[in-house]
């Protein structure tokens, strides 16, 4: 079984995890206990590169001094109040946030399925209060291949079978047209009843696929003419993993209902956001959405670090310049197995093609023995996604481990 490989101490742990913890994962087996900026050491002491990044709520890099400093500053003062009294936190947090993206208001949240959920009460809401839907008629268009969570409603319109199936009944209420179609969604929008168009600038979980040059900028178009709102979940993509700050700046363009979580608080706590302007956020009045922990005060010291260390540590234009190289050196290396390298920034993912089905998979192990940690999703996919405070040694130093394991295949 999966221990046979791992020393006792390690096995000791995912045995623990195996007999007690739901059977909702399946690991690549290593059991970390340390981690600082793109390093993890796991119980034996062995060192690995980070090439996942907690699916990129590590932007910053593990343990990041200033944010950890701040987390305990601001741990041993105050950590929850509840929004039923203010705190002394969350007013600067709101501004600051508010300030640093460009809207009116923010909605704090926990973790990016419950902003994701807020963002689709938000989008009925406006669609019903100021679009003139008749009540309970609003429809939200969705892309084929998305990821935006696991709650029930989420889940109803995603369409990976493994996500959604035996989990109905399923929320209605979504029309779901192929990604990186413009055509398909002014046809979709000319629906007077449409609220909304949710989706990923890169699609993360379909195997980090990035849409065409002026896909932005399209979204952008239809949504003003047909009166729709622009919701861009940038959970994934946002806060400089792409090269920007966030992906929808490639083409400059503003989205009606911006989405943002993971890298919110640097891979401490889960803090997840909402930002949208007035006419959006006040349609939701005391008492109609809320969350315990949403706003808490050491969630919104800790955010504000997280986003000022992006910023003084360049960490968007570090993620362009290092993506480049990653990609170039990637190709460089002509291996028979590597049949696409794609993605933007520090996002990025390489499709294995390979006789056997196992092959990504087994790359990954092999990839782990020489001191590399990355996941396959889909069988075939690996992303590669290293905390964006990497250095160009680093990078060089990961393509060579990434050349020798790809020989081994
Ligand atoms: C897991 C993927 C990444 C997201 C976008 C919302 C959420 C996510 C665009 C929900 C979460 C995760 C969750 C993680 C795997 C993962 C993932 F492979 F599924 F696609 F990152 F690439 N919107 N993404 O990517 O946020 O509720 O999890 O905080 O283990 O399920 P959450």
């Amino acid at each position: 079984m999966l221990t046979q490989a791992l020393s006792p101490n390690a096995a000791y742990h995912v045995e623990l995890e195996d007999k007690h913890g739901a059977h909702n994962y399946h690991p690549i087996p290593v059991v970390l206990s340390r981690g600082e900026g793109v390093f993890l050491w796991d119980v034996d002491g062995k060192r690995y590169y980070d090439f996942l990044s907690g699916y990129s709520a590590l932007n910053q890099g593990h343990c990041h001094p200033r944010i950890i400093g701040k987390l305990v500053e601001q741990a041993q003062k105050l950590t929850l109040t509840s929004r039923a009294f203010f705190n002394n936190q969350m007013g600067e947090f709101a501004q600051y946030i508010t300030q640093y993206f460009g809207y009116d208001k923010v909605l704090p949240m926990n973790g990016g399925a419950e902003a994701v959920e807020t963002a689709l009460k938000l989008t009925r809401r406006w669609g019903y209060a100021k679009k003139g839907i008749p009540d309970g008629q609003a429809k939200i268009v969705v892309c084929e291949g998305n990821f935006h969570g696991r709650t029930t409603t989420i889940v109803s319109f995603s369409s990976d079978p493994s996500a959604y199936t035996a989990f109905g009944p399923l929320t209605p209420g979504f029309i779901k047209i192929p990604y990186n179609d413009l055509v398909a969604l002014e046809k979709a929008m000319q629906d007077e009843n449409v609220a909304g168009f949710l989706f990923e600038p890169i699609q993360g979980e379909a195997g980090v696929f990035v849409p065409d040059a002026g896909y932005l900028a399209g979204v952008r178009q239809l949504c003003t003419e047909y009166n729709v709102l622009m919701v861009a979940d940038e959970i994934q993509t946002g806060l400089a993993r792409t090269g920007k700050m966030l992906a929808c700046d490639h083409e400059g363009v503003r989205p009606d209902v911006l989405v943002l979580g993971k890298a919110l608080s640097g891979g401490t706590i889960p803090v997840a956001v909402v930002l949208a302007d007035d006419v959006v956020m006040l349609n939701i009045r005391p008492g109609e959405h809320g969350s315990t922990y949403g706003g808490n005060a050491l969630a919104c010291a800790v955010t504000v670090e997280a986003l000022q260390v992006l910023k003084d540590e360049h960490m968007a234009e570090n993620a362009e310049r290092l993506g480049a190289l990653l990609r170039a050196e990637l190709a460089k290396l002509q291996s028979p197995h590597v049949n696409i390298i794609r993605g933007k920034g520090l996002l990025n993912a390489v499709v294995i093609g390979h006789q056997n089905p196992e092959a990504a998979w087994e790359l990954c192990i092999s990839l782990k023995e020489n001191g590399l940690l990355a996941k396959p999703t889909h069988g075939d996919k690996i992303r590669f996604a290293p905390p964006l405070c990497i250095t160009e040694d680093q990078i060089m130093e990961c393509v060579d481990i990434i050349d020798r394991s790809l020989q081994a295949l």
